[in-house]
């Protein structure tokens, strides 16, 4: 499945955003202010640094992660779950920036989402050859809210499966400033990052950024 897919597949359709695959809005450098934005991420780090997490295999995840909102998502030996408090810290989560929110609440309402409100934005920190293994995002309470996504900094090739682990992949490449909004059945779609290339951003250095925002709580 999805075995043909192109970056142009993806490319919203028309003037309103409307997505050709139905589901997914790919927003080509629609997250123009990417100083602005990492500044915000900075900003973030300064009270919850970016931190390696356990799996519940033991293993360490390849990608540095931190969040920012009214919950944020982690992970450790016990599972996966969304929590108020930074373990790290013991602290609240640092509010999202507005600059963060709104981009994300622009970029839903441009793939049809016009009411999305996310109460995280978990971001993903990589380092040259850091990858993110095959996964589906099932922790949040409703699958109906999409999710919005903004990479900053390195390219990286996004990996597209199906909603089985064993469907074929296609290869999404990702550039600063690119948005994909996913929604619908493909929310549930497994999906990963092929390990990050060497190289340098003039903004980020050697580094990739991967904001997702998302509904962790119920909306009701
Ligand atoms: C498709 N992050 O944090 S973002 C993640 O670039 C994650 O760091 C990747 O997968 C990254 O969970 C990919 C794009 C993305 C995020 C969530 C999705 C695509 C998705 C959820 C469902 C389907
Ligand atoms: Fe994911």
């Amino acid at each position: 499945m999805n075995s043909d897919l192109v970056n142009s597949d993806l490319v919203s359709g028309d003037l309103f955003g409307a997505p050709v695959i139905p589901g997914i809005s790919l927003l080509p450098g629609f997250a123009a202010d990417e100083a602005g934005l990492i500044a915000a991420v900075d900003a973030v780090a300064l009270v919850s640094p970016f931190r390696v997490m356990a799996v519940p295999s033991g293993a360490k995840m390849s990608a540095a992660i931190t969040n920012c909102g009214t919950t944020g998502w982690v992970s450790d030996r016990r599972g996966y779950r969304y929590q108020p408090l930074d373990p790290q810290t013991g602290r609240a989560w640092p509010e999202m920036p507005v600059v963060l929110r709104d981009l994300a609440q622009r970029a839903a309402a441009q793939a049809g989402f016009a009411d999305f409100t996310p109460d995280v934005c978990l971001m993903n920190r990589y380092m040259p050859g850091a990858k993110m293994g095959l996964h589906q995002d099932r922790d949040e309470a409703d699958f109906a809210a999409p999710i919005v996504s903004v990479s900053l900094g390195l390219p990286a090739v996004f990996l597209w499966g199906g909603p089985k682990r064993t469907d074929k992949t296609a290869r999404l490449p990702l550039a600063s400033g690119d948005v994909v909004v996913w929604g619908g059945r493909e929310r549930l779609y497994f999906h990963g990052i092929a390990p990050v290339k060497p190289g340098s951003h003039p903004i980020s250095g050697a580094v990739r950024l991967n904001l997702t925002f998302r509904r962790a709580l119920p909306s009701v």
